[in-house]
């Protein structure tokens, strides 16, 4: 294997990861604005696959029309000359002012409008750009002041504006999924579809939710003390890890936005092995781009911002390494099947057993040696050795 990315990694960024000029809430900016098609040569030197964007990445807030084409002339060139793929596009509806109380959970119905036709006019261009993926991260749907907001009429709002934009995409031809972003909080006190479990059983109840699906984000769930490669687990087995966000986070703060890997180490390395491994037959149970959406630290000059660009690609390819290193070791084998983890996928009824039979089976209850069974060591602390062991290197 090679630590060198290659598009074949799928590898993507958003724009505004590396073209964050590093303003926060207490700071100004430490470095200049970023050319979009800088970026996109950069990276594409680099050996990613692809980019993805919200509108006003490319397209400055409140271009005229004409303004806009040339944006997008520019970065289409761009595109063009690399050979880069834009596999997901998404929309700002978090920066103006005119989203502070909510975009589509808006109080105010012509914020609401104003941001489904937001929404529809970057879809156009997503449409145009061949993505298969359209991200909504609804940073501002939420609340500080619960009774300020009828909480169950936003989830309406947010369902009916979904379902609209799907029916949008299908009635023009797009063929664009949609995949919602989960986050506790952060611009918002809390913001709504905070887990990828609240999402989950809001998706089920859309009318168009085999359209719908989720990009889970690293540090999102981590902000939430919840186990990342938990969530996606679920959002597989659910069919729902339409796209993913990587990135690095340091436990319940503020959204961190680090390095993949950066951050939970353990987990980014659970979470690079059940994307590359977990699948039923051993291999990839997740195929789609493996997108980066990070802050490069506000501390670092361009260098460093290039340098954290090539450390998340880098990153997740030594970890792919050692994960597959740890798959492929005799002694790793054999403490899997000493602690019973390949066990789990036989199913807990035989072949066309009924409960009847197992009510029958008396060896499953009666006759069962309850104490010695409990007394079986479960074999658990081997298997966290072994992988700490693969992580560091050391075998
Ligand atoms: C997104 C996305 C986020 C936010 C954040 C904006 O589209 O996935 O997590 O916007 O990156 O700063
Ligand atoms: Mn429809
Ligand atoms: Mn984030
Ligand atoms: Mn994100």
């Amino acid at each position: 294997s090679t630590l060198q990315p290659t598009p074949e990694d799928k590898f993507t960024f958003g724009l505004w990861t590396v073209g964050w000029p590093a303003r926060d809430p207490f700071g100004d900016a430490t470095r200049a604005d970023v050319d979009v098609v800088e970026s996109v040569h950069r990276l594409a030197e680099m050996g990613a696959y692809g980019v993805t964007f919200h509108d006003d990445d490319v397209i400055p807030f409140g271009s005229d029309t004409a303004k806009r084409d040339e944006h997008i002339k520019r970065f289409r060139a761009a595109i063009d000359e690399t050979g880069l793929v834009v596999p997901m596009v998404t929309t700002n509806l978090f920066t103006h002012p005119v989203f502070k109380e909510g975009g589509l959970t808006a109080n105010d119905r012509e914020v609401r409008r104003y941001a489904m036709r937001k929404v529809m006019r970057n879809m156009d261009l997503a449409a145009e750009l061949g993505a298969q993926t359209y991200v909504l991260w609804g940073g501002r749907e939420g609340a500080e002041v619960d009774m300020a907001k009828d909480l169950i009429a936003a989830l309406d709002r947010y369902a009916e504006a979904i379902d609209t934009l799907a029916a949008y995409s299908e009635a023009r031809g797009y063929g664009l999924r949609f995949a919602l972003e989960p986050k506790p909080n952060e611009p918002r006190g809390d913001i709504f579809l905070p887990t990828i479990g609240h999402a989950l059983g809001f998706i089920a109840k859309l009318e168009h939710s085999h359209l719908v699906g989720l990009n889970p984000e690293t540090g999102h769930e981590q902000m939430a003390n919840l186990n990342f490669t938990h969530g996606i687990a679920e959002a597989i087995w659910a069919g729902k890890l339409f796209h993913i966000d990587l990135n690095g986070q340091h436990g319940p703060k503020f959204d961190q936005d680090l390095v993949f890997g950066h951050g939970d180490l353990l987990q980014a390395f659970s979470t690079v092995d059940l994307l590359e491994n977990g699948g039923l037959a051993g291999g990839p149970a997740y195929e789609g781009p493996r997108h980066f959406d990070y802050k490069p630290l506000r501390t670092e000059d361009m260098d460093g911002v290039w340098r954290s660009a090539a450390a998340n690609m880098r990153t997740y390819l030594l970890l792919k390494e050692r994960a597959a290193a740890f798959r492929a070791d005799p002694e790793v084998q054999e403490a899997l099947a000493a602690a019973r983890v390949p066990e789990l996928r036989t199913s807990t009824l035989a072949e066309g057993e009924t409960f009847e039979d197992l009510l029958a089976d008396r060896s499953s209850f009666e006759d069962l040696d309850v104490p010695a069974v409990a007394a079986r060591g479960a074999g658990v602390v081997r298997v966290d050795q072994l992988m700490i062991e693969h992580l560091l290197g050391a075998r």
